[in-house]
């Protein structure tokens, strides 16, 4: 299907929902939390020939966004990265790299690659290679050696910009003040280095989304910590105390329904193109779960997280939160203390900002079928 005869029939399907009363809107419970409703369905029926036929309808942003992703880009980063690519009305205007799952050169290629398999020219901008506090990263995938199910997918034919990430980040802020959305999907190492250079052009980002916590769950890197929040404590310390508004998609927001099993991978892989690229990245998870936990399935932490920022009716409700970072080198390092507005805990603690949105509640049922969709478009 070539591009035009597919955005027709995205336009035809959306005025044809809107003709049933689409919906989608927010609103405040009693307990302080935001809940968006929708009565909104990613498919569309419609006549030909007088035959009733049903398309699938890709997930989309109906507002346009101007995004900057940031990412230490594995095999879900990767699927986070096609998610945007592919999902109509957004921009990416670049993406930003640090190590993480995998060292920064490698993490690099692999957002080269996958940017080239979903057909985006997104600029690639380099960042940090150590943590915040310049300690040396260790990195742990559990993708692979080299973040992507070492299946030789990696051959890039672009090459990262000259410009860092953090000069990118602060050009661009500077350049769309109070339009720029950033998604990251990695330890925010970038983000916290970019606050330390200019945080006011930093407070004129119209939202920050985070792949990060464990949410009101158990971590996965320990049992209080989450990846992202653990590889970079001190970075993610930094982006919780800056008062800016943070909408975080823990750990916990990754219910069965999300992840793949091993023949819903065998499957994608027949199929090619894309289908075949994110079953190929996740095989090394599948090998890394069977072992660690007994289960061959993969969960997309990046990928949920992406769905809730940019697609319509997916995050369905958050939890406003107080988030103190824990940076002790103990056995509690990186877990993120959430304190709840308006729950009245017993020591009679409250603060000012409650700056930090949790995710809470997501159509998760939804996501494998809108990512298919989006792989076999
Ligand atoms: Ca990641």
């Amino acid at each position: 299907m070539d591009n035009s005869a597919l955005r027709w029939k995205i336009i035809s399907a959306f005025l044809a929902a809107a003709l049933v009363g689409v919906s989608c809107t927010w609103a405040f419970t009693s307990n302080g939390k935001q809940e968006t409703t929708s009565n909104s369905s990613l498919t569309a029926s419609s006549e030909i020939s007088g035959q009733a036929e049903t398309e699938t309808v890709l997930p989309m942003s109906r507002e346009k966004r101007k995004i900057i992703i940031d990412t230490d880009t594995a095999g879900d980063d990767a699927v986070a990265l096609i998610i945007a690519a592919k999902t109509q009305n957004v921009e990416i205007l670049g993406v930003t790299v640090s190590a993480g799952n995998v060292k920064l050169e490698q993490a690099v290629k692999n957002a080269l690659m996958t940017l080239e398999m979903a057909g985006c020219d997104a600029p690639v901008f380099a960042g940090a290679s150590a943590a915040y506090t310049g300690k040396e990263r260790e990195t742990f995938s559990v993708y692979g050696n080299d973040g992507m199910g070492d299946k030789d997918l990696i051959h890039p034919t672009r090459t990262a910009e000259e410009k860092s990430a953090v000069d990118f980040i602060l050009e661009t802020v500077k350049a769309n003040p109070d339009e720029v959305e950033i998604i990251a999907l990695g330890p925010v190492t970038n983000l916290a280095l970019a606050f330390d250079k200019d945080p006011e052009t930093m407070k004129q980002v119209k939202k920050y989304w985070s792949m990060g916590t464990s949410g009101f769950g158990l971590g996965n890197a320990t049992p209080v910590a989450e990846f992202n929040v653990y590889h970079d404590a001190e970075a993610y310390k930094v982006l919780t105390e800056s008062g800016v508004p943070v909408t975080a998609i823990g750990f916990d927001m990754l219910p069965e329904e999300t992840s793949f099993t091993k023949e819903e991978l065998d499957e994608l892989e027949v199929k090619g193109g894309l289908s075949e690229f994110v079953a190929k990245a996740f095989s090394g998870l599948i090998e890394f779960n069977t072992e660690a936990i007994g289960l061959p399935i993969a969960a997309d932490a990046d990928g949920v997280a992406m769905a809730c920022a940019l697609w319509d009716g997916y995050l369905l409700e958050t939890q406003p939160c107080h988030a103190a970072v824990m940076t002790d080198d103990n056995e509690c390092y990186g877990q993120v203390v959430l304190f709840q507005e308006g729950h009245g805990y017993d020591s009679g603690v409250t603060f000012d900002s409650y700056n930090f949105d949790v995710a809470t509640k997501t159509a998760s049922k939804t996501f494998k079928e809108n990512l298919i969709s989006i792989l076999e478009s």
